[in-house]
Formats: C-alpha cells, structure tokens, sequence
C-alpha cells in the first residue's frame, strides 16, 4: 500500500492526481479516476463557466469522492470559472499557466485546496508566500504548454526550497515512475497522457490510436520562437508549424495557426492538422484500459519496484 502526507490531505486513497487536461479531462475520466482512489481532475482550458458547473455536476452523480478543477489562468473566463469552483465548494482546484494568489482567501474560506503547477523554483516560493496547500513541479517531458526544466532535476529544487508538499508531473507512467518522484521528495505524481488512453477518457478514438503507436520521440515541441512551448505529437500541423518558423514567421503569426487545433484533435480526431497534446511518456502506452486497471497498475508496480530496491540493501 503506497501512502503518503497527500493522501491525508486530499482524502484520497493513492498519491495519484490525473492532470486536468483541456478538452480531455470531462466529467466520466475524472469520477473513473476518483472512485479508484486516485484524484481525478476536470480539466477547463477555456471553457465557459456553464459548462464547468454542469461538469463539476456530472462528476458529483457519479462518485462522493474528492475530485478537483484546474483552472487555466490564462483564459478569459479564469474569473468566472473559479466563482464556481467556489459556489460550488470544489475540493480541490489546480491551476495552470498564473499565480492564483487573488483567489485564494475565497478558495480557503470554503474549505478548498489550492495547488498550482509550476515550472520553476521562483514561481513555487511565490505560489508558497500566497499560502496554497501545495504545488505541482511540471516539468518538461510533459504535453501542452511546458516550461524550459525536466522532472529530474526541477523536483528536488523545488523540494528544497519550499516547506509546503511537492507532487511531481511530467514523464510519469507507472510504479517506476512513482517511485521516482518519492525519491526526489515529492509527496506523490499527477499523471496526464497515460489517462487519455483510459476506457473512461472521451476524446476521440483516433488520438488513442495515435498514442498507442506512438514511440519515444514522437512528442515533439514546437512554438519555442514563440515563447510558448507546446509539446504535442508529430504530425502535419507540427511540419507546418515548424517550416513556418525557419522561415522567421512572426511570432503573432505562428500562433494563429495553433487556434482551435486542441479541440480539432481531442473532440473531432483530426489528429493531422489538430494539436495532438501529450507527453514524453507517450512511447509506453500500449492500450486502453480503465482508469481503475491504470491506478492498480501504478500502485503494483511501485510495490514491485520498493522491493526490489530494498533487496539492494543485502
Ligand atoms: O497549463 C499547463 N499546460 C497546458 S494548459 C493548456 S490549455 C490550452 N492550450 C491551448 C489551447 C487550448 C487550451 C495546455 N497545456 N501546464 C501548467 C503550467 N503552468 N505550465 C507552466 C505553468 C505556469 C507558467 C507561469 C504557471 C505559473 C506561471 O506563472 C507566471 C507568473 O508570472 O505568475
């Protein structure tokens, strides 16, 4: 039995958080995750604040359990999404791409979690001076919007200059990978590409088979000139976007031709010209299987490893 400080924080029955990915992470993949004792999360982009409520509803007709909301800052309805995060009294929200530090007195007030991702050592001591509960050290090997660190060496940086807990993101895919991230003092793992292949993940059948063939370079990153980084696998929209910018293509420019390319891949399989988000992990997935199959095989697996090394003793 993997258990940690996490666990005892958010109610959960493993230290497994399912990352809240846009257009990927709705209402059935979250209450499959949560009801297998991981903490499943809805995932907003830059949904309207309706649709998040009926989501955050969705999810409360199919499980009792804790569940979370990432909100990406960065979209215009950053403001209204977290009013109903906190109408509705969310246990947990997450966020992405900002400092949630304005809303944190109302989040506390109501009893929810705050835990931001971050890419850096600076941004963790900011998001722990504003008094969230916790952050999410995301590193590179990650899909979508990335910052410039890996996994390896950005965790135990952020662990050590910071008091407040540490979960791990970015190029987790199994018990080895958990296992990797208690090491370097994180208190458990947020895992994103994995779950898109699970039974319960509605995006279209298309992306899962992409994934499935995928193999260990196939999550590229394009849109560095931009100063946003997105890691998504190659395809023709990746082609194009990088010939246009060894052509010197604006930066304004460039990011013109990614809008709307999310939902194109994750809702309509247009996993040719659509942004196909997902991480370095994206070589190990093998097949679809239930959330609950992917939790116990994390949870085995790390199991399987901590023997193993405590055989290295002698
Ligand atoms: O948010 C992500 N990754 C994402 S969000 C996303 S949503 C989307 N994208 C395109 C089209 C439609 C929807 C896809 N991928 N990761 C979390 C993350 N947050 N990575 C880096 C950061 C971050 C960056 C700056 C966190 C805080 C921050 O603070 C800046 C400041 O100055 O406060």
């Amino acid at each position: 039995m993997i258990r940690t400080k996490l666990c005892d924080l958010l109610g959960i029955e493993y230290p497994i958080l399912q990352g809240g990915m846009a257009w990927v992470s709705t209402a059935e993949l979250v209450a499959a995750v949560s009801e297998a004792g991981g903490l499943g999360i809805i995932g907003t982009g830059h949904s309207p604040p309706e649709w998040v409520e009926e989501q955050i509803h969705k999810v409360r007709e199919k499980t009792v359990k804790p569940f979370g909301v990432n909100v990406m800052l960065m979209s215009a309805h950053a403001e209204q999404v977290m009013e109903v995060v906190i109408k509705e009294r969310v246990p947990v929200v997450t966020t992405g791409a900002g400092n949630p530090g304005k809303y944190i007195p109302k989040l506390k007030e109501v009893g929810t979690k705050v835990i931001p991702v971050i890419p850096s050592v600076a941004l963790a001591q900011r998001m722990e001076r504003s008094g969230v509960d916790a952050v999410i050290a995301e590193g590179g090997e990650s899909g979508g919007h990335i910052g410039e660190l890996s996994t390896m060496p950005m965790v135990p940086q952020v662990v050590d200059a910071v008091d407040i807990p540490v979960i791990a993101a970015g190029g987790i895919y199994d018990g080895r990978g958990l296992v990797a991230a208690l090491a370097l003092g994180a208190v458990g793992v947020q895992m994103g590409t994995r779950f898109m292949c699970a039974k319960e993940c509605t995006i279209h059948d298309n992306v899962k088979q992409m994934l499935i063939k995928a193999k260990d370079r196939d999550a590229v990153v394009t849109g560095r000139s931009t100063g946003h980084p997105v890691r998504v696998l190659k395809n023709k929209l990746t082609k194009r976007f990088e010939e246009l910018e060894s052509l010197g293509t604006p930066p304004e420019e460039l990011k013109k031709l990614g809008v709307g390319k999310l939902k194109a891949a994750m809702v309509d399989g247009d996993i040719e010209y659509g942004s196909v988000m997902a991480g370095q992990v994206c070589g190990m997935v093998k097949k679809i299987q239930p959330a609950k199959e992917i939790i116990e095989d994390v949870v085995k697996g790390a199991e399987e490893v901590i023997e193993r090394l405590l055989r290295l003793q002698g």
